[in-house]
Formats: structure tokens, C-alpha cells, sequence
């Protein structure tokens, strides 16, 4: 009996324990619906102001030439700009993709040292190959191309250990995917040439390819800052297809931030949503910086040279100084710059861009106060260069040094106290009546010099 009796009662203590953790289970669960605000949710991309943009693919192998051929534009788009069959590409592209120099802690590093606060990979461009281990297609690097290294994962991982965002950016458009161009397949872009050209089998690869990819980026990978669409231009894409992606995506990870091209607002290149109800978060001006400030959350994405993916015979280089300079005018107008880099097919970054993000690095560590969490000003742009805005602060970049070594400043402004970012130990004469800073003899920094305003 009493046997028994001890039996009840350990029973009894153990049904209630397992009661107990099944309710904090439950309490868990009914926890779990993150309710967070617009405004929270942008919070880190408003103040991080300057990102990385990776073109990484397949593409990087021919590097915009075939044949002794350069195609025209982005190297990105040899595909269908030099013609090849799907299984030309397949075989002389995808199959010859082995970067064995790549190292994601290396790439993490250069994009930190630049004063880069995330970093956007594309896990699929147009021409659909894919750079992560995909549950529903062989076309990926594990399967169709020798390297059998998941990059996705390797730079997801060395961005959580390096303390900067992971984000991906993902085509609608698919040059592979037969259901993505039937009944043109294999004649795969010609849906785009032809908006009339109308694809009955999209939504299927909308339904079982699209959206179980996006699903498996946002499960398998950890936190993921943004997710940048791109193609949304197809006429099979649809408007409903983009609200429904937009919600899956928040559902999945309430926290990520998805770009306008998710949706069929966007105006063109210049990027920004036309009037009307669309879903997305903030607007993709592509090689453009709009001429004034907008309000609303924006991004200019901008190569360094003209090509997004790897094309070395484009050597026409934009300088340190203007990186700098467009950075600068960007967060003066509200805006956060997404700097392009296009790795070569061993996997490392170009010289060239290795020496900008090295002199960009410079420029930030001296000057980021004005970047990182700044905003537009109240002011209208000056000759000499542009203005940001914190609480209480305004900053003068000067990009045109006066030669006068006087500054004419918006009269509005009412300084109380002003220093040089590059040298913060001397604060500047300010002449009340003139409204005019007294600068010393020569620049501080030939990009942007940035003098600090505190009203
Ligand atoms: O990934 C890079 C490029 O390969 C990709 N976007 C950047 C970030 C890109 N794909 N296409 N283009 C750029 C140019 C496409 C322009 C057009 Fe249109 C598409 C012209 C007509 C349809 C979009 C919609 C721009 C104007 C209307």
C-alpha cells in the first residue's frame, strides 16, 4: 500500500511538473507573435546608412566575355546577352564555378573596415543558379557546379560572428526554371521582351519554386536583415503575388525589412512606388541618386565601375573621392547607399573595389558621426557640399574647399560650438555677422571634410 502510495505520489509530483512545463511551453507560444513597429523594425537601417552589395554567381566565371565577345552592360546578364543555350550556360558557366579562394570572414572584414553596416548576397540572380544548398533544385552550387561549399551559409555565419547583417537579395525572374518562361522555354527571356508574351505555368513556379526558396533562406540561415527582390518588372508577376510574399516573409521573420521590388510599384529605374497601396518597405533607386531629399525610406544601389557581377575589361572606375562624396549626398537626402561588389570566380574581391573600400574605411572611422544614424537636413543644399542632421547637430561636409578659407552657412543655423571631425580638439571661430565659419588654409580631407555644428 504505501509502495503504491509513494508510487501515486511521484506520480502526482511528475504530472504536475510536466503540467507546469507544458503551460510555460504554452506561455512561450503565446508569446512568440512579435508585434513590433514599422519604425522599430527600420530602426538599425535607417542609422546604418551604408551597406554592401554582392553579385556573386556563375557569371563571374566568363566575366562578360564569350568568344573574344564583351556583351553589353552588367556582366550578370552574359546569359542572355551573348546568347547562350541554358545548357551551354549549364556547362561552360555553372559547371566551371569552383571559387576556391573564398573566404567569408575575409569578405566580412573588408565590408566592416569600410564602415559597412550589412551586407546584401544575391542568393539567386536571373539566370538562376543557385549559391545556396537548395531543397528544390539541383541547379545550386552544391549539385550543378564543383565547389559543394554552401556560400550562403558560410557568409550568413561570418556575418553573425562579425556583428554585421546578413541579407539577401533574390530574382523573380528565372532564366532556368522551365515553368518561370513556359511556353518560351528554353527561349528563356522572352517573356520580358515581350510583355504580351503571357506564361500560364508562372504561377506554379511562383507557388513550388519562388516561395518554398525564400522559406528555406529565411529558415535556415539565422536572423536575415533584408530581403531585396528584384524582376518584379515580368507581367506574370503579379501584384497579389507580391502582397503575399511580402506577408510570408514578415510571418516567417517579423523583424526583416523586404525592398519595394517584392510588389509592382516601383517607378522605373528612379525606383521609388508610384501612388497606389504596395507592399514594401523602402524604395531601390538602381545607379541613381534622386536630385532632393524624399520622405520616405530609400536605398541608391551603385556599382564601382559599370557592371554589378565580375567583367574585368569594364575599367572605368568611379574614384574614392566620389564613393565618398555619393555616400554622403545619399544620407544628406535620407537615403542609405548599397555599394556593389562583384567578386571574381575565385572568389575574391577585385583590387580596385579592395582599394575604394579601403579608402572609404578611412573616410568613415574619421567622419562616420555623420553618417551612422544621421539624417536629411532641414537645409537647402549648399554650393560647397551637403549638410546631415542629428539631434541638436548639423554637419557640414565640404566637398569644394572655399578659397576664401570662410564657410557661408544657412543663416538659420545658430552655432554654439564647432570643430573639425579630423581634428576635434580645436574648435572653429565663427564670424556672427557674415554667418560664415572660419576654416583653416587647406582641406582636411580632399573627399569630404565635416565640420561639426552643435546648435
Ligand atoms: O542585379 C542588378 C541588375 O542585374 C538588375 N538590378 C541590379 C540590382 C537589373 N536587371 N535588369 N536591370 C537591372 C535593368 C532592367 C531594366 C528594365 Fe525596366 C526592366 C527596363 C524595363 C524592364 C524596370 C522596369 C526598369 C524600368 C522598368
Amino acid at each position: 500500500m504505501k509502495k503504491v502510495a509513494n508510487y501515486l505520489w511521484v506520480a502526482l509530483v511528475l504530472f504536475g511538473a510536466a503540467c507546469q512545463q507544458k503551460a510555460k511551453e504554452e506561455k512561450v507560444i503565446i508569446e512568440e507573435p512579435v508585434v513590433i513597429s514599422d519604425d522599430e523594425r527600420m530602426q538599425w537601417w535607417r542609422d546604418a546608412g551604408f551597406g554592401m552589395f554582392i553579385h556573386w554567381g556563375a557569371y563571374a566565371v566568363p566575366g562578360g566575355e564569350r568568344n573574344g565577345e564583351i556583351c553589353k552592360g552588367g556582366a550578370e546578364w552574359i546569359m542572355d546577352k551573348l546568347d547562350y543555350t541554358i545548357e551551354d550556360y549549364e556547362k561552360e558557366v555553372v559547371a566551371q564555378f569552383n571559387p576556391t579562394k573564398f573566404d567569408a570572414d575575409a569578405w566580412v572584414a573588408m565590408a566592416k573596415d569600410a564602415g559597412m553596416k550589412y551586407i546584401v548576397l544575391t542568393s539567386k540572380h536571373h539566370d538562376g543558379f543557385c549559391l545556396w544548398d537548395s531543397e528544390v533544385t539541383d541547379y545550386d552550387i552544391m549539385e550543378a557546379s564543383p565547389f559543394k561549399r554552401d556560400i550562403v551559409k558560410e557568409l550568413a555565419e561570418a556575418c553573425k560572428k562579425g556583428g554585421i547583417k546578413f541579407c539577401f537579395y533574390h530574382s523573380i525572374v528565372d532564366w532556368h526554371h522551365p515553368e518561370a518562361q513556359a511556353p518560351l522555354y528554353p527561349n528563356y527571356n522572352v517573356g520580358q521582351k515581350d510583355s504580351t508574351a503571357f506564361n500560364p505555368e508562372f504561377p506554379k513556379y511562383y507557388e513550388n519554386y519562388l516561395k518554398p526558396q525564400v522559406r528555406e533562406l529565411l529558415t535556415k540561415y539565422g536572423d536575415i536583415g533584408v530581403v531585396w527582390f528584384d524582376g518584379d518588372w515580368i507581367p506574370d508577376y503579379t501584384t497579389e503575388m507580391g502582397k503575399e510574399m511580402y506577408n510570408m516573409i514578415l510571418e516567417m521573420q517579423p523583424r526583416t525589412i523586404v525592398n519595394n521590388r517584392v510588389d509592382k510599384g516601383r517607378n522605373g529605374m528612379e525606383g521609388m512606388d508610384m501612388e497606389g497601396n504596395y507592399a514594401g518597405d523602402f524604395g531601390t533607386p538602381e545607379q541613381e541618386i534622386p536630385a532632393t531629399g524624399i520622405d520616405a525610406d530609400w536605398e541608391s544601389c551603385m556599382t564601382m565601375n559599370g557592371s554589378w557581377g565580375y567583367k574585368p575589361s569594364d575599367t572605368n572606375w568611379k574614384s574614392s573621392e566620389v564613393l565618398i562624396q555619393n555616400l554622403v549626398d545619399i544620407v544628406s537626402k535620407g537615403g542609405n547607399f548599397l555599394l556593389n561588389i562583384g567578386p571574381d570566380p575565385q572568389g575574391l574581391f577585385p583590387q580596385e573595389s579592395v582599394e575604394r573600400l579601403a579608402d572609404m574605411g578611412k573616410w568613415t572611422k574619421v567622419n562616420g558621426e555623420s553618417i551612422y544614424g544621421a539624417k536629411a537636413s532641414p537645409y537647402d543644399r549648399p554650393e560647397w557640399g551637403r549638410y546631415t542632421a542629428k539631434d541638436g547637430v548639423i554637419y557640414a561636409h565640404i566637398f569644394e574647399w572655399p578659397a576664401n578659407g570662410r564657410l557661408a552657412i544657412n543663416t538659420d543655423i545658430k552655432p554654439s560650438k564647432m570643430s573639425l571631425l579630423a581634428d576635434p580638439g580645436v574648435e572653429l571661430e565663427w564670424d556672427v555677422e557674415q554667418s560664415q565659419v572660419v576654416l583653416p588654409t587647406s582641406a582636411l580631407d580632399s573627399s569630404a571634410t565635416v565640420i561639426k555644428i552643435e546648435l
